[in-house]
């Protein structure tokens, strides 16, 4: 058996092995993302299958005294700054980095005659592009992950036939004075050129304010305005194809009726998901309401931030916080009111109130 290759596959599937670990647990603990943690264990457990005949005789040539590389590991210091976007963004890339290229060199010692017999260079190839695609996943996830922690609290939807005249940056400022976290731009009628306009104020003074800008159906819009993200329902663009067209660091919510669309959001990567309507509305034509029961079973099922949507006013706001909504979205319990700031600050209250109530339980 050749010591010296033998001992260089040894040493890069250790590699390869110990960067996926610390991938998968980034998914896991950091990212809290069953759905990503889940394909890296995967992968890693298809190497171990992969190399199972051969570890022992691989710990045979196993010599870490006399490597002249060791002791060899930055990882350490990377961890410390982890929990800041660029720290999870450098420890994600040289880890997929050391994965790739660890399992590079094994692809190449398998093809050597006298190893291939024993591994297959194959499967080393497959599971490197995985990781590719892994990779980019990961990084797209942290690079959204700081917008997505912004999102819980009340999320007004600016539905601009709403307005009934008002000015609607004066009564964008009201929202966001009044607390919201996130304005979503509505309107299913303007013309795009005229909500281009309006859309590009809006963000300005979102930014301005640390408030999330969202903007509803159109992709090409919120690209145009640099939006922070899209909202999405079931008959818009398909989540994958929206995914695949915005800047990997935008959110992107999707509406749901039932726990099946749900599950499919999630697993389709979106970054919330707005269940409703929650109660009878007359805000949108032909809804169908779900009911509170329904938020519940939904919040059961999965991870993936809710937003309750439908029919949300003072008095059940609460109701539906104890129900799970991480944020509620609200269109005429805020802009049907004459005094929006005033509106919005006592739903905010209220949510704050309940989300009290469920935390002392
Ligand atoms: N999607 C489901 S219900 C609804 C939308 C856009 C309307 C929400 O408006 P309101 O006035 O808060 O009920
Ligand atoms: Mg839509």
């Amino acid at each position: 058996m050749p010591h010296q290759p033998l001992r260089m596959i040894d040493a890069n599937l250790n590699r390869s092995s110990e960067g996926l670990r610390v991938l998968e647990d980034v998914a896991r603990f950091l990212l809290n993302d069953a759905e990503l943690s889940q394909r890296l264990r995967t992968l890693r457990h298809d190497l171990t299958r992969e190399t199972k005949s051969l570890s022992i005789g691989l710990l045979s040539h196993r010599d870490s005294e006399h490597d002249v590389g060791h002791p060899y590991s930055k990882d350490k210091e990377l961890t410390m700054k982890a929990t800041s976007l660029q720290g999870l963004l450098d420890l994600v890339t040289a880890n997929a980095k050391r994965v790739e290229e660890s399992l590079r060199v094994v692809e190449e010692l398998a093809k050597l005659p006298e190893i291939s017999a024993m591994l297959n260079s194959a499967s080393f190839e497959q599971t490197r592009f995985a990781l590719y695609t892994l990779e980019r996943d990961l990084i797209s996830r942290i690079s959204r992950r700081d917008k997505i922690e912004k999102l819980p609290g009340l999320y007004v939807i600016l539905d601009r036939q709403f307005l009934a005249g008002r000015d609607e940056l004066d009564i964008a400022g009201q929202i966001i004075e009044g607390g919201a976290k996130v304005i979503q731009l509505r309107d299913k009628q303007s013309k795009k050129g005229e909500l281009l306009l309006a859309a590009q104020k809006l963000k300005e003074l979102c930014s301005q304010a640390g408030v999330l800008f969202i903007i509803n159906d159109y992709l090409d819009l919120a690209v145009a305005v640099d939006a922070d993200g899209l909202h999405i329902g079931q008959e818009d663009l398909p989540l994958p194809v929206v995914r695949r067209q915005l800047p990997v660091d935008k959110i992107v919510g999707c509406s749901v009726t039932t726990v099946s669309q749900a599950t499919k959001a999630q697993n389709e990567g979106a970054d919330y998901i707005a269940v409703g309507s929650i109660f009878p509305t007359t805000t949108k034509k032909e809804v169908t309401v779900v009911g509170v029961d329904m938020l519940k079973e939904v919040k059961r099922i999965v991870y993936t931030p809710l937003v309750a949507i439908g029919g949300i006013n003072q008095s059940n706001v609460g109701e539906v916080v104890a129900a799970g909504a991480d944020a509620v979205a609200a269109i005429s319990a805020v802009l049907g009111e004459k005094d929006v700031r005033g509106a919005v600050q006592k739903l905010v209250a209220k949510m704050d109130l309940a989300k009290g109530k469920c935390q002392n339980q």
